[in-house]
C-alpha cells in the first residue's frame, strides 16, 4: 500500500481543474444552446484522470504544474468529446455517463454530435493560444499540440474506436485486443502524460520513463473498466453495466476471466511502479495513481 494521502491529492487537483474549465468554457463560450451543451458534459462528475496525470507528471519531473493546466484542460475536453461521441445511437447508444442522462438524451442528437465537436476544437483552440514568452516555449507548445492530435486522431483514438466497432461479435486475439485499448484508450492517457513532461521541461530520459509508466497504467486502466462493467455498481459509477457482454464486445474478464485479469492488471501497475524507480518523491502522485487505477470502484 501506498501511504501518501491520494484523497487530498485529488480533491486539491479536481477542483483546480475544474475551477481552470469553468473559466475556460466561459471565456470562450456564450449562453448559446451547444454552449449549454458543451457545459452539460464537461462540467458533469468526471474523474479528471487525464488532467490530473497530465499536471502530476509535470510534477514528477520537477516542472511548475501552474504552467501546464491549460494543456491539461485541453486533454480533458478532447476526452470529453469522445465520451459524448462514443454515448452516440450510431456508436455505443448509452443513457447514462457521469451520472447524469447522456448528452444526446439531455440535448438532441444534433446537439451532442456538435457539442462534441465544440469540445474537440475549443481543445485545440486553447492548446495554439499564442501566450508564449519565448521561441522555446511556443516549440515544447507546438511539440504538445502534434502529439496530442496524433494520439487523439485517426491513427490513434479514433482508429481504436473503429478497432472497437467493427470487432463487436468476432472474438479477437489478446494482442489485437492490447493494440485496440492502446490505440482507444491508451493513447490519449500517453499523450496526457507526454505533455505534462514535456512543458515540465523533463529530460529524454525522464520522458521515455513516463512512457512506460503511461503505457502500463492505460492498459490497466482498460482491464480494470472492463472489469467493473462486469462487476462494477452502476449508482458508483454513474453510467450502466453490463453493456460489454451485450454488445459481444471483446473484453479482458470475456477472454481470460475475471480472476487473471485482476492478476494481468496488478502486473501492468506492477510495470508502471517500476519505471517510477528512476524519480524521487515528485513522482509520488503517479505512484499512488497507479494503485488507485486497480483499486477504483468508478
Ligand atoms: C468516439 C472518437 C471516439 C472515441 C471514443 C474513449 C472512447 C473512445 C470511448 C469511451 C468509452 C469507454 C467506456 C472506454 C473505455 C475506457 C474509458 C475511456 C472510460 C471512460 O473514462 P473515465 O473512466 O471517465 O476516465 P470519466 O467520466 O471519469 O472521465
Amino acid at each position: 500500500m501506498n501511504s501518501y494521502d491520494l484523497d487530498t491529492y485529488l480533491v486539491f487537483r479536481r477542483k483546480q481543474i475544474n475551477g481552470a474549465l469553468v473559466m475556460m468554457l466561459d471565456s470562450a463560450a456564450n449562453s448559446s444552446r451547444i454552449s449549454k451543451a458543451m457545459k452539460y458534459s464537461l462540467m458533469a462528475d468526471g474523474k479528471r484522470l487525464r488532467p490530473i496525470l497530465c499536471l502530476a507528471a509535470t510534477e514528477a519531473v520537477g516542472g511548475k504544474s501552474e504552467n501546464t493546466l491549460r494543456a491539461a484542460c485541453a486533454l480533458e475536453m478532447i476526452h470529453t468529446y469522445s465520451l459524448i461521441h462514443d454515448d452516440l445511437p450510431a456508436m455505443d447508444n448509452d443513457d447514462l455517463r457521469r451520472g447524469r442522462p447522456t448528452c444526446h438524451l439531455a440535448f438532441n442528437e444534433a446537439t451532442a454530435i456538435l457539442a462534441g465537436d465544440g469540445l474537440l476544437t475549443l481543445a485545440f483552440q486553447i492548446l495554439s493560444t499564442n501566450n508564449f514568452t519565448n521561441e522555446n516555449q511556443a516549440s515544447k507548445w507546438l511539440r504538445v499540440l502534434h502529439h496530442i492530435a496524433s494520439a487523439a486522431g485517426y491513427e490513434g483514438m479514433i482508429e481504436g474506436q473503429m478497432r472497437d466497432i467493427a470487432s463487436e461479435g468476432i472474438q479477437l486475439e489478446i494482442e489485437a485486443l492490447e493494440k485496440m485499448h492502446a490505440l482507444k484508450t491508451g493513447a490519449l492517457i500517453e499523450a496526457s502524460i507526454h505533455t505534462g513532461a514535456v512543458l515540465g521541461d523533463g529530460s529524454q530520459k525522464q520522458i521515455e520513463r513516463l512512457r512506460i509508466y503511461a503505457k502500463n497504467i492505460g492498459l490497466a486502466f482498460q482491464v480494470v473498466d472492463d472489469i467493473l462493467d462486469v462487476e462494477g455498481d452502476p449508482a458508483v459509477m454513474g453510467k450502466g453495466v453490463g453493456t460489454d457482454q451485450t454488445r459481444k464486445k471483446n473484453t479482458y474478464p470475456a477472454l481470460m476471466g475475471i480472476k487473471e485479469s485482476r492478476a494481468f492488471a496488478q502486473k501492468l501497475v506492477n510495470n508502471a511502479l517500476q519505471a517510477l524507480n528512476y524519480f524521487d518523491n515528485k513522482s509520488d502522485p503517479l505512484r499512488a495513481i497507479a494503485q488507485y487505477i486497480i483499486e477504483r470502484e468508478r
